[in-house]
């Protein structure tokens, strides 16, 4: 990860030859193979004393990751432009450029609609394309290629201020609270969290926060096994903010690194539920003011221009301090986060390109412009 930190260009580099991106992931997967997952903690049933908290926070893990930055053997994961090659945005303009079109206009209309149709949002494309159509007036570009690596340059531009990477390193336990509507993934991306958290070396514990549906509770209790994370729980029907509370107190007296707590769907006309999300940070502030450190809101990247209407709702009820877009791989459309970051500029901490543990990615501007519209789109 280091390394490709190193290797990014400057913001306002010239276009032209864009630095290959891949080595992100690449050493991310390396990172994440090289990990091994720990045995299970002892099963969660204790009523533990809320204990005093230790000042020497979790420094030992801090530099974990980093430290096995060489990738020893290829990567068990596949790259971000393999994942986000199916996305609309990328076929379309995969052919819109694969043409070798003029610079007319006629074309940057094409690409205009391009963008809006893979919901990039009409504002933030049509700002793009003016950008774009000023530099081709002024002859700026000598063929379609140049066009592209220009417009690479602005959306990586458009995400680096985003790219906000979640340290859970600085508080013990770090409390990560998951919300979202219905179906979004996040428990799904609680179990990828829990695999990824583990693989640096962390202890963690997950509280089965959404009580509406006893699969749920199982759902969650089964990426528990899998990672080797103890999972509390109460019966189906408990109130949430109870579990969640218990768990912050088991997490304080075993030590535990990072809390993550799952909670139910809900829908902004769900005011009810809405209000559950207010009474679970009210309840968590009495063991730890800051707690959530970090409110998580799950958007599903399929969504579209919804997906600015659930922000602005889940802020409202919660204060959301960041964003996983998940389904970015296969048939989303993946303009949606560049709507998001316009729009709130909210850390967009993680993205889920498929269903399995290592399918989360830690946000990477420069890896997902390249997988989204490949340098190499404008050679044909
Ligand atoms: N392709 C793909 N599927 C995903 C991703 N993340 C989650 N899913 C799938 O989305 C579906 C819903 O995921 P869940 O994790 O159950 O969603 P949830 O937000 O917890 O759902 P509720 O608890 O019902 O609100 C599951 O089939 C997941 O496998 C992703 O990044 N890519
Ligand atoms: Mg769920």
């Amino acid at each position: 990860m280091l390394k490709f930190w190193k290797r990014k260009k400057p913001a306002d580099a010239a276009p032209a030859q864009e630095a290959p991106v891949e080595t992100a992931a690449d050493a991310d997967a390396a990172t994440e193979a090289a990990a091994q997952v720990p045995a299970p903690e002892p099963s969660a049933q204790a009523e533990p004393e809320p204990a005093a908290e230790s000042a020497a926070v979790a420094d030992s893990f801090a530099t974990a990751p980093e430290a096995a930055a060489e990738p020893p053997a290829p990567p068990a994961k596949r790259s971000w432009r393999e994942r986000l090659s199916g996305s609309g945005f990328a076929r379309g303009l995969s052919s819109l450029f694969t043409r070798n079109p003029a610079l007319d206009d006629a074309f940057l209309d094409e690409l205009e609609t391009c963008l809006i149709t893979a919901d990039v949002g009409v504002a933030a494309a049509t700002e793009l394309i003016e950008k774009l159509r000023k530099r081709v007036d002024r002859r700026e570009f000598a063929d379609a290629r140049a066009l592209l690596a220009a417009l690479r340059t602005e959306l990586v531009q458009q995400l680096q201020p985003v790219e906000k990477p979640l340290d859970v390193g600085g508080r013990r336990p770090f409390v990560l609270l998951m919300v979202g509507v219905n179906g979004v993934g996040k428990t799904t991306t609680i179990g990828k969290l829990a695999h990824r958290f583990r693989g640096e070396g962390r202890s963690v514990l997950l509280a089965a926060g959404d009580t509406f549906r006893a699969a749920a509770v199982e759902q969650l209790r089964t990426w528990g096994d899998r990672n080797g994370v103890p999972v509390i729980a109460q019966g189906s029907g408990a109130d949430s903010a109870s579990v969640i509370f218990d768990a912050l107190q088991t997490a304080r007296s075993r030590g535990t690194d990072v809390l993550i707590a799952d909670t139910a769907g809900r829908l902004h006309t769900q005011s009810g539920l809405m209000d559950e999300l207010a009474k679970i940070r009210r309840v968590l502030g009495k063991l730890d003011a800051d707690a959530p450190h970090e409110a998580l809101l799950v958007i599903d990247g399929t969504t579209g221009q919804n997906a600015i209407s659930q922000v602005r709702q889940f802020q409202q009820a919660i204060g959301v301090s960041g964003l996983v877009v998940t389904k970015l791989d296969g048939t989303a459309k993946g303009g949606v986060v560049f709507a998001l970051a316009r729009e709130f500029g909210l850390p967009i901490r993680y993205v889920g390109l498929g269903e399995s543990a290592e399918d989360l990615r830690a946000f990477d501007a420069a890896a997902f412009v390249d997988g989204l519209l490949p340098a190499a789109l404008g050679n044909g």
